[in-house]
């Protein structure tokens, strides 16, 4: 029997994973999103990348790191795919069992999912059905289509019979077959699904009768408008964005319940509408990402809407011993925060406004935790449908898992925004203003150093609360020439930043942040 090269071997089977992908993504309009196998086969990747790597992704490629890992796992499915249809060339059986093992690790990863409901193996299930029927249909097209194949030798039986569709042609109307129906149910699919899940509409809902706060936050002064300089609200659309979410939960409002239990006298069940109907403070916060390089733009402040967090605990009685709060998001994320922190006075809350607007779906929609002072990884859960007050010792939460530390107070940071580094401004007198933070803590003064020169108090602008960033300002008389700039932070309590350089892990970076300019 003649065989075809490898090459369009290999491109059968990269067209059968292809439809097996795509009517999954066609099943999961049934299912949910989350069900899909991309998202889960992500998800079982992203949950058992070690710290390091992860990091080395986030640092690379900062909120790009979901399209870098997807790309690495498309490049890997398709090596696989490739490798299913050369096998299915020597035989189609072998062919056929690789399909199988992509299938059941498939199917592995969605039951693997902290979130798994039964049905969400059924993407999975359906496209290794379809990847199979694929398979077979590409590697044996004589199976659908029975013309013979070839002009019979003279004088053989069916002799009469005349070859119209030549070899290649009928295979190439295979492959297209396949590749449309991929495509076909791939876009399709997903098109579906965002039309079936999404939160758009709940969101517009919460936004035509959006609260007012009982409790205003305190007009934030004037601050600064240098060229370059963060603003110090960050916009929603400019807001930095880190989870480990693949498809973007979506859950509407209505659909939202909060339950408190554990180690509570009383458990605790709000909806939406109950969360809202209770005392509503606005405060400014500024969020920060512990795995915030030094000068990096892992962080934001925004004005937030929600309630006080510690009212709720203390209605539900937390009992002595408890020193951990457990919450848990729509997409089974667990994130661990003390009770002391929850509960010392700060202005800890369940927020469902940010910056006058409900919450951006990306950023939590419809309820998320906020905690001054702390980083987001152990504060900060986005989605969030439950708390579970605990202890330390009990529970690891997802990232304590992964290496970094249980406890993670924000460190002391200031960052240059301009002049930016390897720019070249002209000689003469020019702002160096940026932004400094200590939540919590509050920043009390911040200095610049121009090469090995003494250390220049910088301009402040004026703060209304410890929670938020702080703006500086200090003019400098640039003369031309090649210039290192750094930048210092003293806190409230005196403390200055910590000038050692630590990386991330596990708990923040510090040292200072340094440019190099060339002054014309
Ligand atoms: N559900 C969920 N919440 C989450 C995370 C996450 O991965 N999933 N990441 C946390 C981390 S590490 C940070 S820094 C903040 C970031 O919040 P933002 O994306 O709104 O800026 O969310 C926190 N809350
Ligand atoms: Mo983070």
């Amino acid at each position: 029997m003649r065989r075809e090269g490898y090459g369009p071997a290999a491109l059968g089977g990269v067209l059968a994973a292809g439809v097996a992908l795509g009517v999954a993504e066609a099943a999961a309009v049934f299912v949910r999103p989350e069900a899909t196998p991309l998202v889960t086969i992500s998800g079982a990747v992203v949950d058992r990348t070690p710290a390091g790597p992860r990091e080395w992704a986030i640092r690379t490629f900062g909120t790009g790191d979901k399209p870098f890992l997807l790309l690495c796992i498309t490049v890997l499915l398709v090596a696989f795919a490739a490798a299913i249809g050369v096998l299915a060339r020597r035989r189609l059986g072998y062919g056929i069992v690789g399909v199988l093992a992509l299938g059941g690790f498939a199917v592995w990863a969605a039951a693997d999912r902290p979130t798994y409901r039964g049905t969400d193996v059924l993407p999975a299930v359906v496209g290794t059905v379809f990847g199979i029927l694929a398979l077979i249909v590409i590697t044996r097209p004589e199976l659908i289509d029975r013309r013979p194949l070839a002009r019979p030798l003279p004088g053989a039986p069916g002799d009469d019979h005349y070859d119209e569709i030549p070899d290649t042609s009928r295979r190439t109307v295979v492959l297209a077959g396949a590749a449309l129906t991929a495509l076909a149910t791939g876009i399709g699919g997903r098109m579906l699904q965002h039309v079936r899940f999404n939160a758009e509409d709940s969101r517009k809902q919460a936004a035509a009768d959006f609260p007012k706060p009982v409790s205003p936050a305190p007009p934030a002064g004037a601050g600064f408008t240098e060229p370059g300089l963060s603003p110090y609200f960050t916009p929603n659309g400019d807001f930095y964005r880190i989870d480990t979410a693949f498809s973007v939960p979506q859950v509407r409002a209505e659909d939202w319940s909060l339950r408190i239990h554990g180690m509570v006298d009383r458990d605790i069940e709000l909806s939406y509408r109950q969360l809202r109907e209770r005392f509503a403070i606005e405060r400014d916060i500024t969020l920060t990402c512990v795995s915030n390089e030094v000068g990096g733009d892992l962080v934001g402040t925004a004005r937030w809407l929600g309630t006080p967090l510690a009212d709720l605990l203390r209605e539900a009685g937390v009992h002595p011993k408890a020193d951990q709060i457990v919450s848990r998001s729509h997409d089974g994320m667990t994130i661990g925060t003390p009770v002391l922190e929850v509960m010392d006075g700060r202005d800890a809350m369940l927020a469902y406004g940010m910056n006058g607007e409900p919450l951006p779906i990306k950023h939590g929609f419809p309820v998320r935790m906020v905690v001054p002072g702390l980083y987001g990884y152990v504060s900060a859960c986005k989605w969030i449908v439950d708390i579970e007050v605990t202890t330390f010792d009990a529970f690891d939460a997802y990232w304590v898992k992964g290496g970094w530390a249980a406890k993670a107070p924000i460190k002391t940071q200031s960052r240059i925004d301009t002049p930016s580094a390897d720019s070249s401004p002209k000689a003469g007198r020019i702002p160096v203003a940026g932004v400094a933070w200590a939540q919590h803590r509050g920043v009390q003064a911040v200095e610049v150093q121009v090469d090995n020169g003494a250390w220049q108090p910088a301009e402040l602008a004026p703060q209304t609360t410890t929670d938020t960033w702080r703006q500086f300002r200090w003019m400098w008389d640039a003369t031309p020439g090649r210039h290192t700039l750094r930048v210092r932070a003293t806190d409230g309590t005196g403390a200055v930043q910590v000038a050692k350089e630590q990386d991330v892990l596990p708990d923040g970076a510090t040292g200072f942040h340094r440019i190099t300019v060339t002054v014309d």
